[in-house]
């Protein structure tokens, strides 16, 4: 473990050839920590200074914000020099001559965190804003990264005189008759806990929205998959012909469609084949149902429904969606699309409702949207069902251990309660100057 304010340094910009490459420098005192390098310049104003160092004479644009007025909450300094990955690890090594050591990924937005600069559920809004591949996703990132959602902050406020109250009946109950009151706990805690269940649904489709959603793309050869493939791509990505088991390998496309950030999965058709090629297509489709967050099983519109659910499909039930092709041609219940003609409304529908329940893709901005946050949301919601549904008359220690747990979990929640695994897992998915 390094001493929390050790001066580190880092490339912000990857390092490969560009226009300009940024680096940054952050620690206590890098006045002195720099004096051989450059005079700092004043706070905030970009000044143009030379940096000399072994032969180098670097005109860079020098950015000075004094802690505890920067993004770590230390003296921070960043560095725009030209953008040649040789020149910038020059500089880097310089600094290390300085005593400035290399940081680890997510270090600086680490010491934010430690230094109150920002909260955990912001620092996870920066990771995935950085990691975003779609418009959607960006917004969203966007949205959480810019301030903590306001039900935490009116949970704290509902929860803080309950914990109280129960606390002191623990202690002084019997002796001086302090009760609590659990009729009048539950009427006022009733709006957080409606609200914990609003969250929590929207949070479900908002981490569906951040993470891209897996479709997998299944049925029988010339089911129509990789037209639909195509279609949802906004491309020609697979080739299309009617001969079927056309499609042999795998096919991966990250898209937006219709505001869903979709992964999408063309794969080959699902048969007996003698031809080992196909063979090897089919193998190949197993580890995609796995992984996938819906299975999309394509059957022709008209067609008694394929055996495939019975056999291939099974284990993935839960997720497998039937979806009927080819309806430009034969009637068809269910949901019914006709790619080719890009009539696919249905599908939208589907899809919304099943990952989305319902909801607009706007009307998940600001939800939590980590693997991590909406598990914490469970169990907040959890705690918050059980504390409600208490029995009158059971001893005060249940109510108060029940609050206090609510309590901590939304302290892990905000990253209050400093844990380090945590810390550990949202870090090492940065990139190093962040
Ligand atoms: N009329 C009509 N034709 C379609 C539809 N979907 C696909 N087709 C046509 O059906 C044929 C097979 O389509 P593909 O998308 O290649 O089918 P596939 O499931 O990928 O087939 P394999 O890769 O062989 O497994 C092509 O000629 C498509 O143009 C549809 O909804 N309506
Ligand atoms: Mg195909």
């Amino acid at each position: 473990m390094h001493p929390a304010s050790d001066p580190i340094c880092a490339p912000a910009s990857p390092l490969l050839p560009s226009a300009v490459a940024l680096v940054r420098v952050s620690g206590a005192g890098l006045a002195s920590r720099l004096g051989s390098l450059l005079k700092l310049p004043e706070p905030r104003v970009a000044t143009l200074r030379t940096l000399r160092w072994g032969g180098f004479a670097e005109r860079a644009l020098v950015l000075f914000f004094p802690g505890p007025a920067s993004y770590t909450g230390e003296d921070l300094v960043e560095f725009q020099v030209h953008g040649n990955p040789l020149l910038v690890r020059r500089l880097l090594g310089h600094l290390a001559c300085l005593g400035v050591r290399q940081a680890e990924p997510g270090e600086f937005t680490r010491r934010a965190l430690l230094n109150g600069k920002q909260n955990l559920l912001e620092a996870e809004a920066l990771r995935d804003l950085v990691a975003a591949e779609t418009d959607t996703q960006i917004r969203l990132a966007q949205a959480r990264a810019g301030a903590q959602p306001g039900w935490i902050t009116e949970a704290r406020r509902a929860l803080a005189p309950w914990m109280a109250r129960a606390e002191a009946a623990v202690d002084y109950g019997e002796e001086e008759g302090i009760l609590l009151n659990l009729k009048d706990l539950a009427a006022e805690l009733e709006p957080l806990r409606a609200r914990f269940h609003v969250e929590q649904r929207r949070s479900r489709a908002a981490r569906h929205l951040q993470d891209g959603i897996r479709l997998a793309l299944v049925g029988r050869p010339n089911a129509g998959k990789s037209t639909l493939f195509n279609a949802l791509a906004g491309e020609d990505r697979a080739i299309v012909t009617d001969i079927p088991g056309t499609t042999r390998d795998v096919l991966e496309v990250r898209c937006e469609w219709r505001g869903l950030p979709l992964r999408l999965y063309d794969t080959a058709g699902l048969r007996e084949t003698e031809d080992p090629v196909e063979r090897l297509g089919v193998a190949r489709v197993g580890p995609i149902l796995e992984s996938a967050d819906l299975v999309l099983h394509l059957v022709p519109a008209g067609e008694e429904g394929s055996s495939l659910s019975k056999t291939t499909l099974a284990p993935y039930q839960g997720k497998v969606v039937e979806i009927r092709t080819f309806a430009d041609l034969a009637e068809s219940s269910g949901i019914a699309i006709a790619a080719n003609l890009g009539h696919l409304d249905a599908l939208e529908s589907a899809l919304k409702e099943r990952l989305l329940g319902g909801l607009a893709p706007d009307a998940c901005f600001g939800a939590l949207a980590t693997d991590r946050q909406v598990r914490l949301l469970d169990d907040l919601t959890e705690q918050l069902d059980l504390l409600l549904g208490l029995e009158p008359g059971c001893p005060p220690e249940l109510p108060a251990s029940m609050l206090q747990g609510a309590w901590g979990l939304l302290a892990r929640l905000t990253g209050e309660d400093r844990a380090e695994t945590a810390l550990d897992a949202l870090f090492s998915g940065f990139c190093l100057g962040k």
